[in-house]
């Protein structure tokens, strides 16, 4: 696809539901400024040749600040893991600010031209990993994992065949950037109907484990975790499943 269709008043309309009505408590920070900062990134630039650079005046303008012991991280769990951060209190990338800004949106500029590309973006498979949209993932995935502290928690998806996919964004540039002494909870969930895929005994949650250990991240796993993914029941019925992920209270 191209550029999600009004695109800016998207992200200014987002920014200002943020600022003033979800988070009115987190530091003042002007609307407008971040979104010239967003535009100019890639506008008239060549939609391949995106950079960590092109990024690095948005991302100081609104560097989040996460507690430790809060992060979210997921795989193939987005909508599960964004109610079970919810329910706990804790923090996905899309709970701040530009991780909200961005969620599902795609965008991409033309060199040359002072408009979005409505027509079509690169992909990160087929035509350049170096796309506007990948990198700003990238970038902000990176910063949101090596920031992190105390207990981070990550969601992964037992129903796959491998739960740990060395490809993904989580596995090729959270799980690498976590910092020594980190403490890594994997919570495998699985879909209640069907027997799990993988569990943490399997060699693509061993190889996760591998990973983590020569950089000095304890992990610990937990599966068998029932839970519908996405999640389509509501939150009453999540609550009263007796072996589901949300009476466990085992994490801090
Ligand atoms: O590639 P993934 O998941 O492993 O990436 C998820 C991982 C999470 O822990 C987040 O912190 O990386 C972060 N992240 C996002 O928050 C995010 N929101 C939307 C990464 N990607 C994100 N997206 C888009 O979804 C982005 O386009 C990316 O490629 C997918 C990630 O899907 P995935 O494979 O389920």
């Amino acid at each position: 696809p191209g550029s999600t269709p009004d695109f800016q008043d998207i992200i200014e309309d987002r920014c200002y539901n943020y600022t003033q009505r979800i988070r009115p408590d987190s530091r003042s920070r002007n609307c407008q400024e971040i979104k010239q900062a967003f535009m100019s990134a890639f506008i008239s630039k060549d939609p391949c040749k995106a950079t960590k650079e092109d990024y690095r005046r948005l991302i100081d303008l609104a560097d989040p600040t996460v507690p430790c012991n809060k992060r979210v991280l997921w795989s193939k769990t987005k909508e599960l893991a964004r109610e079970y951060a919810k329910l706990r209190g804790l923090v996905t990338l899309e709970d701040t600010l530009l991780g909200f800004l961005a969620d599902g949106l795609h965008w991409c500029g033309e060199p040359g031209s002072p408009d979005l590309n409505t027509w079509s973006c690169p992909d990160w498979e087929k035509d350049c990993r170096t796309n506007y949209r990948s990198v700003f993932w990238k970038v902000l995935s990176e910063r949101f994992a090596e920031s992190a502290c105390g207990t981070v928690q990550v969601l992964l998806n037992g129903s796959l065949e491998n739960a740990f996919d060395e490809m993904s964004i989580f596995g090729r540039v959270e799980a690498p950037n976590l910092k020594p002494m980190v403490t890594l909870q994997v919570w495998l969930v699985h879909d209640p109907g069907k027997p799990p895929r993988d569990s943490c005994s399997g060699s693509s949650i061993t190889k996760l484990k591998s990973i983590l250990s020569e950089r000095n991240v304890r992990f610990i796993c937990r599966d068998n975790l029932r839970t519908r993914l996405p999640i389509l029941s509501n939150i009453r019925r999540l609550r009263k499943q007796p072996c589901g992920l949300f009476l466990e209270n085992r994490i801090h």
